[in-house]
């Protein structure tokens, strides 16, 4: 309980917290168990936050009830039960009304009251905030549990003001019953609130308008009873299930699909989407179809075709349907809606579908709305038109100074900037509830909303024990969390489309990816690692000068990365070294055999070449265009050691489609067994042979290019010297992704990267060992960067920050480039040395590959701007763009 009275008449708390709802309750529980005092303010005049104010028809949750619940006490779990898959809002009122009176938290609450400015001082160290009614409150720390969905967005249309029927806001709907019986109603909006409301205000009314803008995906939400295995799985160990979420991607215990769309038949993924459509279940349909349906527009484009299907099936007029169908924006890149009878409302007769795209909305008049080509007159409006979201709530409503004076609004002038969406650098001890920057609005609220007051009281306790008053986020972990929330959205599409994901609904707001994109799960893990690691990027301060900052940034590693290295952590392997040859063969097999399949290509045909001693394998790529194409020779990685013409096989079919050239993986001799120099003298036969039968291979007579990854590019870069010293043949380009080249081993890569990253400094010290004698390591047919470097084919040149072999890369590049060389490096930023192999597993490879592919058509004399397939989420926007989300 906060003290009455105080300095200058205060009240005085240890936190003062603003909003009642579901974030602001559990946290004013759990401060109130930890010993501190606290002080709820909240505007409406009772408990609910986004619950008590959005009251318009048919408001419901749309995440299963079940999952839509505190977990933090297993006797509430027992002591409630839903009446519904996806309760109503009056019972969702009703729950956090119960949980207000069980654990009185009522008497810690200061209704009907707003905080009119909330202002640092640096002095005291204390934030002062006035209010509305009451008291002003001083507080140590100040949290922002105001929720991401409650400044509604102001009615930005002309004429407003000289309506003279009736106005509504869904976002602030009347406590008294509204009857829309025997009237004539507009309603502005087709997003969830609309979609909520639109079919029972019809039911009502005399007559039903609505205005749309953008249309918006919608499913039946199929409700009734909680379905029977949900029930089943969450009675049959319910910690279980609720940890499951805890560490999920979207906050609900469903394993993500692993097959990808193009492993599956058409009749497979109409079963697949089929089913996902009777479940009634939006998490089901965006994350259980297929692997790449949230990551990748051509996956993506399945699932939006089968939905648009379902919309043409439903509403009878052709004209109307295809008004309602979505087509500017992928799938779950714009928030969802669940529907109950929301298409079959328009096959109504009183109702009309104006579609804002032909007809703008030109101004509101006294009776009614006026568009482009008509005027509708009403006897009310209803604005379904959304909110200023995730910002809105923390810059709009009141003034927040943090240090120095300085508005948060200020801070957050270019788009929000925080340290885990918890935190705001210059703003000591104010913190956020699922702020932006953290997964939030991305997942079931329910999970994020219990991690992060969980994580923000545990953090309390332990300055409170270690005698800390003050903690603020540095710059430089704001800055390094900046990078990694772009990072993340590069993964997914949300980026694709104008949404309030992204401050697009909101005139003049900037624009970017608000909440996080990498999933709660991940998001959980980072978090937990800030306090391990010593509270990461966070300035501590307290009594007699103590001070504790261990600055720096959580994330450096791209986020797929993360979790790759992470999983392989996890998984405790041996080094692969200790296997011996042909036991680091054999787990390379069954390695590669889990891998995502690589996508298909026009045909693939595998034969044999003539060799120096014998026959070499290769397999060859060929792209579904019309040939000829230009040729590209393939070569391999695996430290000369390991692998073979099939190993690289998704890597091979990416760049085929990527380039529309056709790709001749080659299969070289290895170590032990045969050492310097029959790596370099099989790739060079290959290439002499397969540039000389270009016309049999289907290929586009003339020079082929070369390419390669790690020792591949070892080979690429070998074979270039020898072909340009031994009369030919003429090579187009080259292209060295993470290669070899060179055998000094001290290097900063070598010591920085040494271990951690899957590729080893002694892995690599075993490779060289089995292929290589010390005395031969100098020659130029294994260290290329000791060879002459002047004539050399033009060459693209990729390296990873954390790889081993990034600075011999980078030298080799630089070193070409200084003998008049044409080359383009690309340093790939948080990548490891298998990123750009892992095709479909790292996703933020994507750019960087796309961005070889234009370097291979380049050489070939292809125009670069031409993209064969569309085939990757970079689709839609500049490749130039894409590109540098993986690259300095
Ligand atoms: O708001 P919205 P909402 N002229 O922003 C249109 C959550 N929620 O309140 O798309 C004409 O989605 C706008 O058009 P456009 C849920 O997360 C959950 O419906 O910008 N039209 C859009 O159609 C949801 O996503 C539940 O072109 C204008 C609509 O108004 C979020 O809240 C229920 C306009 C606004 O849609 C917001 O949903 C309800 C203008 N000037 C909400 N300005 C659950 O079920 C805006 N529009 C849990």
């Amino acid at each position: 309980m906060a003290n009455a009275a105080g300095a200058g008449g205060a009240q005085q708390a240890d936190v003062a917290v603003v909003g009642a709802g579901f974030a602001g309750l559990y946290l004013l529980h759990r401060l109130r168990k930890a010993g501190f005092s606290a002080i709820g303010l909240e505007s409406g005049n009772d408990v609910g936050g986004t619950w008590y104010w959005n009251r318009y028809p048919g408001a419901r949750c749309d995440i299963q009830t079940s999952d839509y619940s505190y977990t933090w006490d297993p006797e509430l779990e027992k002591a409630w039960t839903w009446s519904e898959k996806y309760a109503t809002q009056p019972e969702i009122l009703r729950y956090l009304g119960f949980v207000a009176d069980r654990y009185d938290l009522r008497r810690d609450i200061r209704f009907g009251t707003t905080v009119s400015a909330a202002t640092w001082d640096d002095g005291t160290q204390r934030w002062l905030l006035t209010t509305s009614s009451g008291a002003p409150v001083s507080c140590r720390y100040y949290v922002m549990a105001s929720g991401c969905l409650s400044a509604p967005k102001p009615p930005e249309i002309e004429g407003f003001k000289d309506f003279k029927g009736e106005v509504y806001f869904t976002g602030r709907w009347p406590h008294e019953k509204v009857d829309f019986t025997g009237k004539r109603v507009a309603v502005i909006g087709t997003g969830s609130s609309a979609i909520q409301s639109i079919p029972l205000i019809a039911q009502q009314a005399a007559h039903l308008t609505v205005f749309q803008r953008t249309p918006n995906f919608a499913l039946p939400a199929h409700n009734g009873p909680s379905p029977a295995d949900r029930v089943e799985m969450l009675q049959k160990d319910i910690p279980a299930f609720r940890e499951q979420a805890r560490w999920s991607m979207a906050g609900v215990p469903l394993p993500p699909a692993t097959d990808f769309s193009w492993q599956l038949s058409d009749a497979e993924r109409r079963e697949r989407f089929e089913k996902a459509w009777a479940a009634g279940d939006l998490v089901v349909m965006l994350t259980q179809l297929w692997a790449d349906q949230a990551v990748d527009v051509d996956g993506n484009t399945l699932v939006a075709d089968l939905l648009r299907e379902k919309v043409r099936a439903v509403v009878k007029d052709p004209e109307t349907a295809e008004a309602l169908t979505p087509r500017d924006h992928p799938f779950g890149s714009k928030r969802p809606c669940l529907d109950t009878g929301y298409y079959a409302t328009y096959n109504r007769p009183n109702v009309t579908l104006v579609n804002l795209r032909r007809e703008p909305i030109k101004s509101i008049t006294a009776s009614g709305i006026k568009t482009d080509s008509r005027t509708v007159d009403v006897d009310a409006i209803v604005f379904a038109t959304g909110f200023d979201a995730m910002t809105g709530a923390i810059t709009a409503v009141h003034p927040i100074s943090g240090r120095g004076g300085k508005s948060i609004a200020e801070a957050w002038e270019h788009g929000p900037q925080t340290y885990l969406g918890l935190t705001v650098a210059g703003f000591p001890n104010l913190f956020m509830i699922t702020g932006p920057g953290s997964p939030s609005v991305l997942s079931n609220m329910m999970v994020s909303i219990e991690q992060h007051v969980d994580w923000i009281t545990d953090r309390l306790v332990a300055l409170r024990e270690a005698g800390f008053t003050t903690i603020e986020a540095t710059d430089t972990a704001q800055a390094g969390w900046q990078r990694h929330n772009a990072d993340c959205s590069m993964i997914t599409l949300h980026r694709l489309a104008n949404t309030w994901y992204t401050g697009a609904n909101v005139p003049g707001k900037p624009q970017g990816v608000m909440p996080y994109t990498g999933g709660v799960g991940p998001y959980r893990g980072i978090c937990n690692e800030v306090v391990e690691r010593g509270m990461l990027g966070f300035r501590l301060t307290g009594a007699n000068g103590a001070e504790q900052c261990n600055d720096g940034e959580i994330v450096r590693l791209q986020p797929d990365v993360r979790l790759v290295l992470n999983l392989l952590a996890s998984m405790n392997l041996p080094p692969l070294e200790s296997f011996g040859a042909q036991g680091a063969r054999d787990f390379l097999t069954q390695f590669n055999a889990t891998r995502p399949a690589g996508r298909p290509v026009g045909e693939v045909v595998d034969g044999t070449l003539p060799g120096t001693d014998g026959p070499l394998p290769y397999r060859l790529y060929r792209p579904s265009t019309p040939g000829p194409h230009p040729i590209v020779v393939y070569f391999h990685g695996g430290g000369w050691v390991l692998g073979d013409e099939q190993s690289d096989d998704p890597l091979c079919r990416d760049l085929c489609r990527r380039t529309g050239m056709a790709f001749v993986s080659v299969g070289y001799r290895h170590a032990p067994e045969h050492r310097f120099p029959t790596a370099a003298e099989d790739s060079y036969a290959a290439l002499c042979w397969i540039a000389g039968h270009a016309a049999e291979l289907g290929g586009r007579p003339g020079p082929v290019s070369v390419a390669g990854w790690s020792a591949g590019g070892n080979m690429a870069a070998v074979t270039c010297q020898m072909a340009r010293d031994r009369g030919g043949p003429q090579i187009a380009g080259q292209l060295l992704i993470c290669p070899v080249t060179d055998c000094t081993f001290d290097r900063p890569s070598y010591v920085d990267n040494a271990t951690g990253y899957f590729l080893t400094r002694s892995l690599m010290y075993w490779f060289w060992d089995l292929y290589c004698s010390p005395a031969d390591r100098t020659d130029p047919r294994v260290s290329p960067l000791r060879g002459k470097l002047a004539g050399l084919p033009p060459a693209m040149v990729v390296t990873c920050e954390f790889d081993p072999l990034r600075d011999e890369g980078v030298a080799y590049a630089e070193a070409m480039a200084a003998e008049g060389v044409p080359v383009e490096q690309l340093k790939a930023r948080g990548h490891f040395h298998s990123s750009f192999a892992m095709v479909d597993v790292v996703i933020t490879g994507v750019g960087g590959r796309v961005q070889m592919a234009r370097a291979l058509r380049r050489f070939a004399g292809l125009p670069v701007e031409e993209t064969p397939t569309r085939q990757d989420n970079t689709a839609q926007r500049p490749i130039q763009a894409a590109a540098a989300g993986a690259a300095d």
